[in-house]
């Protein structure tokens, strides 16, 4: 009889801190790729609240925003059935991996993370030795579920960098135990800056220029109408990053939402302005919003579906992760049960 040969799929892993509302930026650069990689990919997606007590949070606030965050992805269409999400803190091996991590990995190492001077600068009275091991952790919630690529936004590639440097060494003392990760960054195309800022990327902490997931169609409209396009007299719709930045980040969020290429949307503009450009736009993101939003209202009601959701994602997650981590204990020399 002929043998069939099923490809094993290959796995890719990837969260976000529930530290604030999901935005554009957020679903257009990382959670709308991560929902057409289902049937390719085998996928975990988690909310890493154990990241954000790094810096102080309200703790009503951040258990309604880890549940709210999870009804959000499964919004953007990363179906449950296909996907397996969970919280972080469901699942122990993350903590436990970190403490023996943090041992292999150096002072000099955690010291050059742009992202910790970066923090630690912001957040000066409160400096503590969780945001400096922070990205031992975030290594911890890497090799533990042994995946080919962690797609992330530039911001993350020093931390995914540090964790094949963590995994090799580890590698190189014990024999095979992790699998080295890719970082999978996406295109310029789909990073998105903000509205009023175009320099710098949209981002929670610029609410002005930022568009969030949950944001009703007036206040999207309002957003966009303030957004800023370019100071020259041409007027015209044109894919010019460096010469009209802010013309650029509008017509690839277009771009994105609506599957246009640049020339037709300028074909579509030609001697239109932007009074007409803006509120297409608007409108465009509205509609490309409006079913995620309704969806996500109605599942932040359903708290069983949730919870049974978060229930089987902690399971999966756990059955591998705890058997990275019985393989791990092995190897250091810890006395096994
Ligand atoms: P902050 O407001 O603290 O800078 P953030 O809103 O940028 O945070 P993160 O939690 O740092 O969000 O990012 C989660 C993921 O969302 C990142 O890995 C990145 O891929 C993606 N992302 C965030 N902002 C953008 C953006 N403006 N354009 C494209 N992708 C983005
Ligand atoms: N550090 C990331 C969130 C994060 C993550 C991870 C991303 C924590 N652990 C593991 C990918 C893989 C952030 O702040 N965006």
């Amino acid at each position: 009889m002929e043998e069939k040969i099923t490809e094993q799929k290959k796995r890719m892993l990837s969260g976000i801190q529930p530290s604030g509302d999901l935005h554009l930026g957020n679903y257009l650069g990382a959670i709308k790729n991560w929902a057409d990689r289902a049937l390719e990919y085998e996928c975990y997606y988690f909310m890493a609240d154990m990241h954000t007590i790094t810096v102080r949070q309200d703790p009503a606030e951040l258990r309604h925003r880890s549940i709210q965050q999870l009804a959000q992805y499964i919004a953007c269409g990363l179906d449950p059935e296909k996907n397996t999400l969970f919280l972080q803190s469901h699942v122990p091996a993350h903590a436990q991996l970190s403490w023996v991590l943090n041992c292999y990995t150096m002072y000099g190492e955690l010291s050059r993370m742009t992202q910790f001077k970066d923090k630690s600068a912001q957040h000066k009275d409160n400096i503590n030795a969780g945001l400096f091991t922070y990205p031992v952790l975030m290594a911890a919630d890497i090799l533990l579920y042994q995946p080919d690529y962690v797609p992330v936004g530039e911001d993350q590639k020093q931390h995914v960098e540090l964790t094949r440097d963590i995994a090799q060494r580890f590698n190189s003392i014990y024999g095979d135990v992790f699998k080295i990760p890719e970082p999978m960054i996406p295109k310029t195309g789909a990073r998105v800056y903000g509205l009023t800022s175009p320099g710098d990327k949209m981002s929670k902490s610029q609410p002005d220029g930022c568009v969030f997931i949950m944001d009703e169609p007036d206040v999207v409209a309002k957003k966009f109408k303030r957004a800023v396009t370019d100071s020259d007299t041409e007027h015209c719709v044109r894919f010019a990053p460096k010469e009209k930045p802010g013309v650029a980040n509008l017509m690839s969020i277009y771009s994105v939402v609506t599957g246009k290429s640049y020339d037709e949307i300028e074909a579509e503009f030609e001697g239109k302005g932007y009074g007409v450009f803006k509120p297409a736009v608007a409108e465009a993101v509205i509609d490309a919003l409006n079913p995620i939003r309704e969806e996500a209202k109605r599942l932040i009601a359903d708290k069983a579906y949730l919870e049974s959701v978060y229930e089987q994602g902690a399971q999966r997650a756990s059955y591998i992760a705890n058997k990275t981590l019985r393989k791990v204990y092995k190897k250091v020399g810890f006395y096994q049960i």
